[in-house]
């Protein structure tokens, strides 16, 4: 799929579906590509959401971390539970610990660790136990490149992400990190479930374009939940 614009407007098969439509509200659950799985507007409305993303970022706030390769990430980032994902110098992990304040990262909020256990469920991935929750928060121009999420100790399990605030364009490689891509327009409220085949798939985010959302203003916030330890 390489054009931009959107498919036929039919909702009336997931072959057909408009993959850039407007959220028109929870649907049943989507499958994008093998073993991706969309659950639209199924985090909506994502007030109470972000109001734990507000106390976990007054704990741990939000950066800019380093990459191996010294460069800056241009997505800011902060976690909860018992593991967080960071980025330095050497490398990329899981830390029990900010390496900001030292101390462990905020407890990962009940309605957010709920959240995700529902929507593994939902997407047929079955009993979910996140012991992660990677919080991304994206402004117009931020973008995260091909890669894959392959730091955690269980594939076995999938991963759930959240989207809240505005929209960002998702781009699917697969089995490649570059070459054709499948893209995919992601809301305020959707939840995007991957594992099995797609476990360790290439994907990325475009670059943020600008917009405002009445809740989170000119940013969008993911919440990723991973299952870190074995
Ligand atoms: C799999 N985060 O934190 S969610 C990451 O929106 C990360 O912040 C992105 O990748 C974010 O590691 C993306 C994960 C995602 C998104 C779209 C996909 C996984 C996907 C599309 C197809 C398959
Ligand atoms: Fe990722």
């Amino acid at each position: 799929m390489k054009a931009q614009q959107p498919m036929a407007r039919r909702r009336d098969s997931a072959a057909s579906a408009d993959l850039f439509a407007a959220p028109a509200g929870p649907a049943g659950p989507l499958e994008v590509v093998r073993d991706v799985v969309l659950l639209r507007g199924f985090a909506a409305p994502g007030a109470a959401l972000l109001a734990e993303v507000e106390r976990v970022a007054r704990a741990a706030p939000f950066r800019h971390l380093e990459t191996p390769g010294g460069g800056r990430m241009s997505v800011a980032m902060t976690n909860c539970g018992p593991l967080g994902w960071v980025s330095d110098r050497s490398g990329y992990r899981y830390s029990p610990t900010d390496p900001l304040s030292g101390k462990p990262w905020p407890a990962m909020p009940a309605v957010l660790l709920d959240l995700a256990r529902r929507a593994s469920r939902a997407a047929g991935f079955g009993d979910f136990e996140p012991d992660a929750c990677l919080v991304n928060r994206y402004e117009p121009g931020a973008r995260m490149g091909a890669h894959q999420d392959r730091d955690e100790g269980d594939l076995a399990q999938p991963i759930v992400s959240v989207s809240l605030g505005i929209p960002a364009v998702f781009e699917w490689f697969g089995e490649r990190r570059s070459g054709a891509s499948q893209r995919l327009l992601l809301h305020d409220g959707d939840v995007l479930a991957w594992g099995r085949s797609a476990r360790l798939g290439y994907h990325g985010v475009r670059r943020i374009e600008a917009a405002e959302h009445p809740l989170t203003g000119a940013s969008r916030i993911n919440l990723t939940f991973r299952r870190a330890r074995p």
